[in-house]
């Protein structure tokens, strides 16, 4: 083609050179020959083209579960785990209760010793205006709680020692025997001061008693005893009361010369355990069983016969009182 072209475009040159037709030839097999080329171009051009990418293949099915795989190494035992702050405070705080709480040994207890006695010789000095102990209540001027020589917490009133005192039921006195011997409750409230103490104070003889009863509406007894006692542990803290005189009856007559009970000590008279016989567990001097019971239970209105706090000869068994107060003199 390229050839003929050549020829053509001699020809007309020479021979045809200002024919018009022959440059319209020549124009048309150049411009067919300029497609030609073009088309081919492109077809060699499309060759080195991406196509488009096709769609995905599905996934295949998974493939079959492989074999367990074998046991490893026992591995390397991990260090102990480290405590934050707050545990830290925590095992400190621990091992302070921990101190507080184990009992002092030999050298810590003279040294204890030794600071109780500055401390005493220090308070003396102070003591010669405002007493800090004193032999007894008959020997102090003021009332209220005071310590004695002896070290016990006494409760003083016009010269007389508070030993039992019953005001609004605060304080339990379902005791168990060793409490009743030792004492319990709160020196300005309620309180039992301890049979043992009562025994060292009324030992020496000479001692009387005074007992003042009030009711639920406000009216006040008393009964007074010229001579009281009580024995020690192993008499079972038996009672010795009399000399009667007051505005509320005998009542403890019936109890004189009786030993002291308990629900876990039982001394009494009757077939079974008086202590726990009225709707508590109290302790008294209880015979079969009882025409007073100072220690019963605190309560307004009676459940049933000598419950509550009873005095017989002023308000019968069904008739609780409210408030009580039992001391001792010995002069
Ligand atoms: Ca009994």
């Amino acid at each position: 083609m390229r050839g003929v072209i050549l020829l053509l475009s001699l020809a007309c040159f020479v021979v045809m050179t200002y024919s018009q037709e022959c440059r319209q030839v020549l124009t048309t097999v150049c411009a067919d020959d300029v497609v030609n080329s073009t088309m081919q171009k492109e077809d060699k051009d499309d060759v080195g083209r991406s196509r488009k990418s096709g769609s995905p293949e599905a996934h295949g099915d998974p493939g079959a579960k492989g074999e367990p795989g074998a046991v490893g190494q026992k591995g390397m035992q991990g260090e102990s785990c480290a405590l934050g702050s707050l545990g830290t405070d925590i095992v400190t705080r621990l091992a302070k209760i921990e101190e507080l709480l184990t009992p002092p040994s030999t050298t810590a207890m003279a040294t204890t010793t030794v600071v109780t006695t500055t401390s005493s010789t220090a308070t003396s000095t102070v003591a010669t205006t405002t007493p800090s102990s004193i032999t007894s209540c008959s020997t102090s001027s003021s009332n209220g709680p005071h310590n004695l020589t002896s070290g016990v917490e006494v409760y003083c009133e016009d010269g007389w020692t508070i030993f039992q005192r019953r005001i609004d039921g605060s304080v339990s006195f379902e005791r168990r025997w060793d409490e009743y011997a030792n004492g319990f409750g709160q020196i300005n409230g309620e309180f039992w001061l301890g049979l043992d103490n009562v025994h060292e104070m009324t030992r020496g003889g000479g001692c009387r008693l005074k007992i003042e009863l009030w009711d639920f509406d406000g009216n006040q007894r008393h009964a007074n005893y010229s001579s009281f006692s009580i024995e020690s542990a192993e008499n079972l803290y038996r009672l010795r009361v009399s000399g009667y005189r007051g505005n509320a009856g005998d009542s403890l007559r019936f109890h004189n010369g009786r030993p002291f009970s308990t629900e876990d000590n039982d001394n009494d008279s009757f077939r079974v355990n008086c202590a726990t016989r009225y709707g508590g567990s109290q302790g008294w001097w209880f015979d079969a069983c009882a025409y007073s019971f100072l220690n019963g239970v605190w309560m307004r209105q009676s459940s049933g016969i000598a419950r509550g706090i009873i005095w017989y000869d002023w308000k019968g068994w069904l008739k609780p009182l409210k408030e009580t107060k039992m001391k001792l003199r010995c002069d």
